[in-house]
């Protein structure tokens, strides 16, 4: 098995350091510096003892509970995901702890955390990784040198699980614990200690406990290991008895997920740094095998949004799982089929027919958007995005969609995702409006932007429903089986075809200026350039109100619509929008910069492009390590690989095969990638003016590269030359 006392790995793009790190920096470093599965989520805490311990916890994917009274201090009900408590390590020597310096290293590639602790005597170095091969198992190893002759007493726990969680029952090795609900956490444990290579049997403390005491002589090795697995439903697993058997086939898994999906930038070793552990969390966070979740808008690495699911997951991360990991996608796709009865609801209870997806979900697919929350400056506002922010539906089939043509599973189409599609499309026909201009409108939203509330006609809005009922027309056509499943007649398709025809747009038809909801352009005009330097959001800086009739845009709106359907604009259409709403966006999100990166690089703007993918990447790997505290922000670490891959390489897809416009930045003098279509695997690498294209594994396809087409067989690279800087 590795050696947890190996020097760390010498490879910076694969790995992120800290040194010498402060208690006061850990819970953003837990989170940055986290691993997981899919199922488990481990932050990285430090092992031993000390301030900062309690950021180490674990998650499990979908463990959510609803306290009943007042969870969020506003007087409401929503449901946490649980704290699934956290392994510690306290060692005394002469009964007293000993001040200890920390750094930790995340190996990306491995996907392993190594721990090297400094004590005046005594040197510990440790490595901890969850298994991606057997998702319920996370292991810990730790080999301490002593220095010093004394009497040391060491005590393995765990602890910090979340109030809610109540213990059930243990017993030696195991415990129990049961949520009000009668939610499930079960968790085996083992635990051993060697001394110069002999066993200490130490005493049982509590079901996954033990304490050992010895006298210390200069010159001892202690070696130091814990197994745990962690189960939702039922038992928990098994313990693995063979370790090396266990991080093999870890290793092996982890090498199959770098193959599929690597992204290798030469020039620039910032991206490639910031592309790798981008990778590193989007591997970290999905679950192929469970398509009872999806992935929460801070993954598994904290606590902000609770947990809860997002549109972030089909616009910004699906894309990277849909090109490259298709299992993934396809379990993610699934969580919205297994969540339909919710949608259905949600519609229901607004008169709507078809199916209105949750803004934020949890485990069941029910509304879980706080109603109220204290606002930075302390005021409690009412949330409205739970109600208006209605856009989730078209972008959820839009992800559902896409994974359709990228992939060709028909089988998925058949059986969940075409449901999904038609029920979204029903939705917005009878969402919307017939105006007295004889037009059809979707009246009090919020797009995108959430600056501004309870909007008609966003245009984001109203071109996502009309796309999605579009697609969900030419489906319902090709595919009567789809038609009767849901019960969907000709009358029904012909009042859909009439609301997506009469869907207002908000297109000035001379220019092809968007407006982005009905009266923006009357609003009114704030010069952003005359806040530049301020690093509150504008919301804060000029006040919710002031902001909410000012031209001031939050987050990549029409940008976005610009990035997700650009076959819908002509390119001068795209220039005209993008830099009109580029100029008056404030970027108060963490998912705007990639969206506006990606239209830039797509434009050939290629050093604005740059500008916002540094900046994208600085969220979570900047020097402000507090930002990352709540989690890190997953959307925007998936649309940095967007705005490589969609952006600088152009990749899009055919019906036939796949094309590339690519366009790099002067500094990123080669990009490579991996990715799959329809069942086969493909390596791209652009550099110096030439694309090539080799095609692993599969028939023969098309290509087009830079505007020419060609066939690529499997085994042939094949190279175009094209110009720089005119794709
Ligand atoms: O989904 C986003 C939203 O677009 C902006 N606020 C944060 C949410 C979660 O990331």
């Amino acid at each position: 098995m590795m050696d947890s006392s190996a020097r760390l790995n010498p490879a910076p793009d694969w790995l992120i350091e800290a040194r010498d790190v402060e208690p006061g920096q850990w819970p953003g470093l837990a989170a940055r510096f986290a691993l997981g599965n899919g199922f488990l989520g481990w932050r990285a805490g430090p092992s031993l003892g000390g301030e900062g311990a309690e950021a180490g916890h674990f998650y499990v994917a979908g463990l959510f509970e609803t306290p009943r009274g007042d969870n969020i201090g506003i007087g409401q009900d929503v449901p946490l995901l649980l704290h699934a408590g956290r392994p510690f390590l306290r060692l005394l020597v002469h009964g007293a702890p000993l001040p200890l310096r920390h750094g930790i290293a995340l190996d990306m590639r491995a996907g392993l955390l190594r721990e090297e602790v400094q004590a005046p005597g005594c040197r510990m170095a440790g490595l901890r990784f969850v298994s991606r091969a057997e998702k319920p198992v996370a292991v810990q190893r730790l080999r301490f040198e002593i220095g010093f002759l004394g009497e040391v007493s060491l005590e393995a726990g765990f602890d910090g699980l979340d109030p809610l969680l109540e213990l059930l029952s243990e017993a030696p090795g195991r415990a129990v614990w049961q949520t009000a609900s009668g939610k499930h956490l079960a968790i085996a444990g083992s635990l051993r200690l060697s001394l110069d290579g002999i066993a200490l049997m130490g005493e049982e403390h509590g079901a996954l406990g033990r304490a050992w005491r010895w006298q210390a002589v200069p010159g001892q090795v202690l070696e130091f290991e814990r197994v745990l697995t962690f189960a939702r439903d039922g038992e928990a697993a098994a313990l693995p008895v063979d370790l090396a058997a266990v991080y093999a086939a870890h290793e092996r898994a982890m090498a199959e997920c770098w193959k599929a999906s690597d992204v290798a930038i030469e020039g620039e070793a910032e991206a490639q740094g910031a592309l790798r552990f981008a990778l590193h969390h989007l591997i970290a966070t999905a679950d192929e095998d469970d398509p009872r979740v999806s992935i929460g808008a801070r993954a598994l690495t904290g606590d902000d949004y609770h947990g809860h699911v997002f549109w972030d997951t089909e616009i910004y991360l699906l894309p990277f799982y849909t090109w490259t990991w298709p299992e993934a996608a396809r379990a993610l796709l699934l969580y919205r089929h297994v969540t339909l009865p919710g949608a259905r609801a949600k519609a229901a209870a607004i008169g709507c027919k078809g199916a209105l997806y949750a803004w934020e979900s949890t485990d069941t697919g029910f509304e879980a958007t706080p109603e109220r929350v204290v606002a930075p400056d302390g005021r409690v506002v009412e949330v409205l995005s739970g109600k208006q922010e209605q856009h989730i539906s078209a972008d959820v089939s839009y992800a559902v969609w896409h994974y359709w043509k990228v992939t060709g599973d028909d089988a998925f189409m058949r059986e969940a995702g075409a449901e999904i599609m038609l029920e979204t499309a029903r939705f917005w026909a009878s969402r919307a409006e017939r105006g007295e201009d004889g037009r059809y409108h979707i009246r009090r939203v919020i797009g995108p932007d959430e600056y501004h509330e309870g909007i008609d006609d966003n245009a984001f809005t109203n071109l996502m429903a009309r796309w999605n009922i579009r697609r969900a027309i030419e489906l319902a056509e090709a595919w009567p089986d789809a038609r009767a499943k849901t019960g969907l007649g000709g009358e029904e398709l012909a009042a859909w075809a009439e609301v997506a025809e009469g869907l207002v747009t908000g297109r000035d038809p001379s220019s092809g200026l968007l407006e982005q909801f009905a009266g923006y352009f009357a609003l009114e005009e704030i010069d952003l350039a005359a806040y530049e330097g301020h690093r509150m959001p504008m919301d804060v800086v000029l006040g919710r109100e002031r902001v909410a009739v000012s031209r001031i845009v939050k987050q990549a709106d029409v940008v976005a619509l610009l990035a997700l359907l650009p076959e819908e604009f002509t390119q001068e259409e795209i220039e005209t929008n993008f830099a009109f709403y580029d100029f008056r966006c404030a970027h108060g999100s963490s998912l705007s910069r990639v969206m506006h990166g990606l239209v830039a690089a797509r434009l050939g703007r290629v050093e604005k492009a740059l500008e916002h993918f540094r900046l994208a990447a600085a969220v979570d790997l900047g020097a402000e390590i507090a930002k990352s505290a709540g989690g890190i922000h997953i959307a925007t670490q998936g649309g940095l690989w967007q705005l490589a891959v969609l952006g600088f390489a152009g990749l899009s897809w055919r019906e036939d095969g796949i094309a590339l416009a690519p366009c790099l930045p002067e500094e990123w003098t080669g990009l490579r990638f991996a990715l799959s279509w329809h069942g086969r695997q493909l390596i791209v690498s652009i550099s110096d003016g030439q694309a090539e294209l080799l095609l692993e594994e599969g028939t023969p396809m098309r290509c087009e590269i830079a505007g020419q087409s060609l066939e690529v067989r499997m085994g042939e690279a094949e190279r175009v030359t094209f110009a720089i800087g005119n794709a």
